[in-house]
């Protein structure tokens, strides 16, 4: 493996360059290799200064954060730093890319900083549940105030070139000639400046003091790692410069060894590793016809809410759309949809006048199939009627481009049923986005057998144009999400069967950090769209299948949309009451059924939607519909609410153990045989006593 940093000398001045694709991580290599190259400079008496720059995308754009959970490493960053700091000859860091994290600690322990004018600088370690913790919660206040200091900290939130410079984060701008301007600096520069020594910002005690105050009064008591940083940077002004850090390297620790650190890592790579699709290793997108890009053009069907933000999302990612609707009466309703959204944008000054119609410059509405013959894939957001679908693709198989994608935003219809309709499998997949379409980071790539591999990665490339996450599934009715989101309302149902009430499941979930729970969340879409699903499919010959939700239809309530659902909401609230109705027809459904009614604690219903969610996500893996557990993982976060921090259910699974796991579901499946059918997978973890993360390099 090459050397990741290299020592260069020219002029006196020794030039130490990192060079760690793909964003320069400070990883225990690169660590050890600047302590090298430092001492080498230090100890050459021809050199009289030092730079710290970067080759390829980015100068460091922080730790390696691959490496936090395993045995510390020496040197430590905060080591380094501190090393780079004590230098007796000027120490010069070069700055470009995003500079993040302790990247721009390793920056802030240099004695001067140049940075590219295009430089992104920030410390987002709060985003990860951590802090700076190689110096920078004690050299940030000391360079850029208190204020600065604790806002970059505390939000995460990247910062310009022009604001470091203005702020006295970095001391120059230089241009694409970078590296030259700073060893040309370094050649005259004699004078160390170690930021620790920095007291311009620590002189008014009291002022400082009064933003610390502030900014805690402004914390959730809870929240570790925001509370630390404040702690952290009031050491700063209070103690000498090694007793802050100290106390930082503690705080850190502390944030390090949280599960709210744990989750926040645990996403960050499960939402990095979801979009490597075997596909992408076997071949390329599909040729097109023209233009640069993978796709070039897109041709949807149907306006309607799907349709439309769809249509927005390429339309935001500057792609032509043409929209298939039927009728001059739907084309006007999927204007009036896609108009309003830019129309908000520039009321609420989100785009520009000009943003918002050069946008729609690029849509084109018609109700002529046949304008779909040119385009690089043609999305289907037609409604869940697999007929309706099966004809549509029949007619697309014989009007759509040679090559092109044929992709169907599906939720669980039979793809293969599409595929042959249209009369050329190899081109046709599902591309299932979720509402709203032109928010939500999350597509499930639904891939069929014997799909070509060139047109699932034209897919995959479409969704990483519109700056989304794709989530690779087998072509199965409901892909991942959709059976994760069947298996949970299932077992919720049973709870209200057994005893519990929709409000106390909605609420056991809200104090897990859910946004809102299963019951909410379908009166909010409506209960009509699940009713109209089981009526077009066979009758549940389960006996213990909760017919409420099919009573509660038949009289017309289907949720905030009747202004009765779960909940009763009055006029134009979107927060309703538990239905008094709704709890009779459970109550005599319990009777009908034998059931005396049990009670449960949160913690109890919580606990069994969660070992439900942990099981289904090891059938979905133990039989390849899902690539590995965190891409399970992702999609409950980016699907469904899932609480990021929290990492998702095989993540909490790998907490308790898939062992245990087993243990507490074997327990429960006593009394409730039909509902626990256990996962092999979750067996076979659990004899070998293994986690889910084993899993996730596939
Ligand atoms: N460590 C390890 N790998 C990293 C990494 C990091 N810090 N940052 C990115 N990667 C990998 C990522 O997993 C992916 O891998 C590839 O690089 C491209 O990433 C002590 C404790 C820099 C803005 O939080 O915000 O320093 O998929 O897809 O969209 O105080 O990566 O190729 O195998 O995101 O161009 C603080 C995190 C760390 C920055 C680039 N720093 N990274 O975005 O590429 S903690 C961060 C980002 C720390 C110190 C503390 C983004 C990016 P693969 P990508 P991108």
């Amino acid at each position: 493996m090459k050397h990741p940093v290299r020592l260069e000398r020219q002029n006196g001045v020794a030039v130490i360059a990192i060079e760690n694709p793909p964003v320069n991580a400070l990883s225990t290599a690169v660590r050890r290799g600047i302590l090298g190259a430092l001492h080498a400079a230090l100890s050459d008496d021809t050199i009289t200064a030092i730079v710290i720059a970067a080759n390829g995308k980015t100068f460091p754009a922080g730790a390696d954060i691959s490496e936090f959970g395993q045995p510390a490493q020496e040197p430590s960053l905060p080591e380094l730093c501190d090393l780079i700091e004590a230098s007796h000859k000027p120490v010069l860091a070069a700055l470009h890319g995003t500079v993040l994290g302790g990247g721009l600690e390793v920056a802030m322990a240099a004695h001067y900083r140049v940075a590219h004018d295009q430089t992104q600088l920030g410390l987002p370690e709060i985003l990860l549940g951590l802090l700076p913790g190689a110096g920078g919660t004690q050299r940030a206040p000391r360079l850029v105030g208190v204020d600065m200091a604790l806002d970059m900290m505390l939000t995460g939130k990247p910062i310009t070139a022009d604001q470091a410079q203005r702020i006295g984060l970095v001391d120059g701008l230089a241009g694409d000639d970078l590296r030259d301007v700073v060893k040309a600096l370094a050649a005259e520069t004699r004078e160390v400046r170690p930021t620790r020594d920095q007291r311009q910002h620590l002189l008014d005690g009291k002022q400082f003091m009064a933003r610390i105050a502030a900014r805690r009064a402004q914390l959730r008591p809870k929240a570790l790692a925001e509370n630390k940083i404040v702690d952290c940077v009031e050491a700063a002004l209070l103690l000498p410069f090694d007793a802050g850090r100290d106390i930082e390297r503690e705080a850190f620790t502390d944030c390090l060894a949280s599960p709210v650190s744990a989750g926040l890592r645990h996403s960050f790579f499960a939402e990095r590793r979801a979009p490597k699709f075997p596909e992408l290793t076997q071949t390329g997108p599909r040729p097109v016809n023209s233009g640069p890009l993978p796709v070039n053009a897109v041709g949807i069907v149907g306006g309607g809410l799907m349709g439309s933000g769809i249509a927005i999302a390429c339309l935001d990612a500057g792609l032509p759309v043409t929209l298939v609707e039927q009728g001059e009466d739907g084309v006007t309703k999927a204007l009036d949809r896609i108009g309003a959204h830019y129309q908000r944008g520039v009321e609420t000054g989100r785009i520009t006048e000009a943003q918002g119609s050069a946008a729609l410059t690029h849509l084109t509405l018609t109700t002529t199939l046949d304008a779909l013959n040119a385009q690089d894939i043609i999305i289907e957001a037609l409604p869940e009627d697999l007929e309706l679908k099966q004809e549509m693709f029949r007619k697309l198989g014989g009007i759509a481009r040679y090559g092109a994608v044929l992709a169907s935003n599906t939720s669980y219809q039979d793809v293969a049923v599409l595929q042959q309709a249209s009369g050329r499998p190899g081109d046709v997949l599902a591309l299932h986005f979720f509402a709203p379409a032109h928010r939500m980071k999350l597509v499930e790539i639904g891939v069929p057998r014997n799909v070509d591999p060139q047109a699932v990665v034209t897919a995959h490339a479409l969704t990483k144009m519109l700056g989304k996450m794709p989530v690779r599934s087998a072509a199965v009715p409901g892909f991942i999400g959709n059976q994760m989101l069947v298996a949970g309302r299932r077992a919720a149902d049973r709870l209200l069967l057994d005893g519990a009430t929709p409000a106390q499941v909605d609420n056991a979930l809200r104090s897990f950090g859910f946004p809102m729970g299963p019951y909410q969340i379908q009166d909010m879409s409506g209960l009509d769209i699940g009713w109209a699903r089981r009526r077009a499919q066979p009758e549940d010959p389960d006996p213990r299948y909760l017919s409420l939700a099919d009573r509660m239809c038949e009289a017309g309530w289907f949720g905030q949309k009747t202004g009765k659902g779960y909940y009763v909401y009055a006029e134009g609230e979107r927060h309703g009451v538990p239905n008094p109705d709704m709890l009779h027809l459970l109550a005599e459904e319990r009777r009908a059924k034998g059931i005396t009614a049990r009670k449960f604690t949160d913690r109890q219903l919580r606990d069994h939607l969660l070992l439900t969610w942990v099981n289904e996500g090891a059938r979905l893996v133990g039989t390849g519909t899902a690539t590995r557990p965190s891409d399970v993982d992702a999609v409950m976060v980016h699907g469904f609410g899932y609480p990021r921090w929290r990492g998702g259910p095989m993540l909490d699974a790998d907490q308790t153990t898939p062992f245990q796991i087993l243990r507490r579901i074997e327990i429960l499946q006593k009394e409730d045989p039909s509902l626990w059918d256990i996962a092999p997978l979750l067996r076979e973890m659990a004899a070998e006593r293994g986690k889910f993360a084993d899993l996730n390099e596939a």
